[in-house]
């Protein structure tokens, strides 16, 4: 096991070189010192530094007795910890000293560490910056995750296509973490109910025959922004217990029943890599009660080692905050522990389960709300079925208090979706037992309160509430993009690093021509190492002096990175045919991993390398035009790409996309937005003005009101630049050693049925594009309009965020 226990030792008026030295000479055979060596050692090094004040925040909390807040999540995507704690810790001058006697470079370093990819995209993502600015908001949050010993697959392409290997990210050791025996609980599964009459006559319930799961904490240091804190994420492995099913062993199948304990350590063995779908697998169920429960038995354990097992104020002293539906499952399991395990009754523990759980929501798409077969509970989770059939039963009641006498409304908001195959639906479970709903960015939460959840908000508007996203300003601005940072430092002051609405003060300079030189210089900078990276991982040669237009999520239909794609098409078939008067040099970036099962995300991709493999073999298109994939997108690669971006391609069918965070981290670093009134971008664009966006497309009413007449193939002869494309693409052109490979899409197009709507949008899309296209030949005013863009972007800091979740959700000072 990756422990360190030298380091648990450590001295606290220990510098930070010495240190080093002690891990170099303890941990290192001395003649093996490779750069990934270097690293570990450093990594404790730091590490050890943070253990008094980490200790000291977990006392100190204590002690307060502060409310403590705990953010469960099934994911949190942290990318790299190295550069992001020495900017927190303030440590960056002290390293470089250090560093200068092993004759190694930082970067050399941090290029060591692998990724922390334990998340999908925005919403682990999200959960990683807002870790980040409740340590450094001087919060009591903790982060539950798990410890994926497998995390977000690595993308390699073959021939164009997608193929997923394993990331085994610990595999060299994770030196952040701190694997924490004393807090080990155990996890039941399976078995089943029996109930009895207890001494006072009531009847009890416990589950019994269960099969245990061990879960084991790992601690890794969440350090604050230049404060003292250092919170806690603490993340839950699975291992085997040591009891063995004896009767196996007195058959003499030892062998059978130590075998038998892999089943216990799958559980946390792997993410599941699809962010969209939700695809109903036995293991993921299985992951999610076993972070809830665990997660739960901590915390109450906790407060029993305070108050005994007096709850009175529990309620009081705790935030659940539920990331997605994903650990829903914890709002039975706390009913359970709080009556089966320490004897509270139904109406008590309901009490405390529905005034401490608050549950965040994340998409709008159908196909991505989970929903349970009851058969999977009531063999997996059978005592926890019971409990949702009668907070099922009871909520119902006051339903048909409500809307009496109205059968389909009670059918259609209970917990319980009938049919042949009866399903749990969590998100329902979710609302009707938190106190606290949000959606993630106005336009979504709208869209919830008016759609999805109408009949709950008609029942329960006091529960909801929007909080627009936001990402760390530190690790997106201060670590990612050092040159603009120090840009920044000269001319506002640091303070902007904790209080991101400071930028504002740079719309005083938008004429000051020092500036915008310097500001040039500065993405200029940045365009030539992010050229750098993609001649290294795609082989295509960017051009700094061309404009850098990037895309870069997870892939998916509804982002539309085929709007993209056919956009690419039509410029290649503009320059072709010598049309150069509205082109732009441009270099387009796409990068984002599809769903291992998601066969169409999959072909768009295919399609991405198809097209730049084209448009880059023409010497005629390459002065104007360039296109490469980004393999392997992560949150590493993002920290590169954002500082060197011109035009952020924020595209999505509007009222698909729930918020979006890589708009932001664009927008922050001075990217224009070429975009639609989808998610978060609605905000951007009140922020930073018209005149500084690239608005196109239908609004999500549009969208809605077009759906039942959509006709593409109107859309299609209306657009001389669209029938083009699409002549070119069903000639075959792109694909002309794999006929019809590119079919699906072409068909998806075409279809009436389009959800994605992408002939309708593309005409306006285009002449956004011309719009940028033009723009981008006036540096000066182009150079105004970023500065505008980053000058507007404080209020996408998830400061500001948690700001609104710590006074209106947690109540926390
Ligand atoms: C669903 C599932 C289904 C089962 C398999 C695993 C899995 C993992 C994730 C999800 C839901 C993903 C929802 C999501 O990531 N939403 C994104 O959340 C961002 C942060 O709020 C937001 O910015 C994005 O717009 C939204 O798509």
């Amino acid at each position: 096991e990756p422990v360190s226990p030298a380091s648990l030792i450590c001295d606290p008026c220990e510098t930070l070189g010495a240190c080093f030295e002690r891990h170099i000479d303890k941990s290192l055979a001395p003649k093996e010192r490779d750069d990934q060596e270097l690293f570990y050692a450093f990594a404790l090094s730091v590490k050890d530094q943070m253990l008094p004040k980490w200790r000291a925040t977990r006392q100190q909390d204590r002690e307060a007795g502060n409310k403590r807040v705990a953010y469960l999540s099934l994911e949190f995507l942290m990318g790299r910890a190295l550069s992001n704690a020495l900017l927190n810790l303030d440590m960056n001058q002290e390293t470089e000293q250090v560093l200068k006697d092993y004759a190694v470079a930082l970067e050399q370093l941090e290029e060591q560490e692998h990724d922390a990819g334990l998340g999908n995209g925005g919403l682990g993502r999200l959960a990683a910056c807002f870790l980040d600015s409740c340590a450094s908001q001087d919060l009591n949050v903790t982060g539950y995750g798990i410890r994926y010993e497998y995390g977000m697959f690595a993308q390699k392409l073959w021939d164009g296509y997608q193929v997923e290997r394993p990331d085994r990210w610990l595999r060299d050791g994770n030196p952040w973490e701190v694997r924490v025996p004393s807090h080990n609980v155990t996890v039941p599964f399976f078995g089943h109910t029996e109930s009895y009459i207890d001494r006072d006559g009531k009847r009890q319930y416990t589950w019994v025959e269960t099969q245990d799961v061990l879960a084991v904490a790992y601690d890794m240091p969440v350090p604050g922004y230049r404060n003292e804190r250092i919170n806690t994420l603490r993340l839950w492995k699975s291992e085997a217990t040591d009891d063995f099913d004896l009767e196996e062993f007195n058959q003499g199948d030892y062998t059978e029943a130590v075998a038998r304990k892999n089943l216990a350590e799958q559980i946390t063995m792997v993410l599941y890599p699809n962010d969209a779908s939700e695809n109903g697998k036995e293991l993921r169920l299985r992951q999610q009660y076993f972070l809830s429960s665990a997660s739960l038995q901590d915390l109450l354990n906790t407060w029993v080692s305070q108050h005994g097992a007096d709850f009175t104020d529990f309620a009081r002293q705790h935030v659940m905050q539920l990331n997605d539906t994903h650990p829903s499952v914890a709002i039975p399991e706390l009913m359970r522990l709080l009556m089966d395990k320490y004897g509270l009754g139904w109406d008590q523990a309901w009490t405390i389960t529905s005034q401490t759980m608050a549950y965040t929501n994340h998409t709008l798409l159908p196909e991505a709300l989970e929903r349970w077969p009851v058969r999977m509970f009531a063999h997996m989770l059978p005592r926890l079925l019971d409990i949702i059939y009668e907070i099922n039963a009871r909520y119902l009641d006051m339903v048909a208090h409500h809307w009496p006498g109205d059968g389909d409304k009670l059918r259609a908001m209970s917990i319980i979706e009938e049919g042949d195959e009866p399903h749990i639906r969590m998100a329902y479970l979710a609302i009707v037992a938190s106190f606290s709903v949000n959606g993630v960015a106005g336009l979504h939460t709208q869209l919830l309160t008016s759609g999805l959840f109408k009949d709950f908000y008609a029942l329960w508007p006091e529960k909801f509430n929007n909080k627009t996203n936001g990402v760390t300003p530190r690790r997106w601005l201060a670590q990612s993009n050092p040159a603009l940072a120090q840009l920044l430092n000269k001319r506002l002051g640091e303070g902007w690093v904790k209080d991101l609405s400071r930028l504002s003060a740079l719309n005083a300079f938008t004429d000051d021509k020092e500036l915008i030189k310097a500001w040039q210089a500065a993405k200029q900078s940045n365009k030539r190492q992010l050229a750098a990276l993609v001649k290294q991982e795609c082989g295509v040669s960017f051009d700094p002096k061309m404009m850098f237009d990037v895309q870069v999520k997870r892939i998916h239909e509804y982002k539309r990175q085929l709007l993209n794609i056919l956009h690419v098409i039509h410029l290649y078939h503009l320059i072709q045919q010598g049309k150069l008067t509205d082109i732009t040099p441009r270099c387009v970036l796409i990068g984002g991993k599809a769903a291992p099962g998601y066969a169409m995300a999959k072909l768009l991709i295919k399609l991405a390398n198809n097209v730049a493999h084209m448009v880059n073999s023409d010497p005629l298109v390459t002065p104007y035009l360039r296109f490469a994939f980004y393999p392997n997108y992560n949150v590493s690669a993002m920290e590169r790409i954002c500082p060197a971006t011109d035009l952020s391609e924020q595209i999505s069918t509007a009222g698909k996309e729930a918020s979006g965070t890589g708009n932001m981290k664009f927008m922050m670093n001075g990217a224009l937005t070429i975009g639609t009134l989808d998610g978060a971008n609605i905000e951007m664009l009140e922020e930073v003005g018209e005149d500084n966006f690239f608005l196109f497309g239908l609004t999500a009413d549009e969208v809605e009101a077009l759906k039942p007449h959509y006709d593409p193939q109107h859309f299609i002869a209306k657009s001389q630049a669209l029938s083009e494309v699409m002549s070119l693409l069903e000639s075959g052109h792109f694909n002309l050693l794999e006929p019809g490979i590119f079919d699906p899409i072409i068909d998806s197009i075409r279809c009436p049925k389009d959800p994605w709507m992408i002939a309708a949008d593309f005409e306006s899309y285009r002449l956004a594009q011309v719009q940028a296209a033009k723009s981008y030949r006036d540096p000066h005013h182009w150079t105004q309009m970023s500065i505008r863009n980053t000058a507007a972007s404080g209020r996408f800091s998830s400061d500001v965020t948690i700001g609104q979740y710590r006074d209106e959700i947690w109540g926390i000072a």
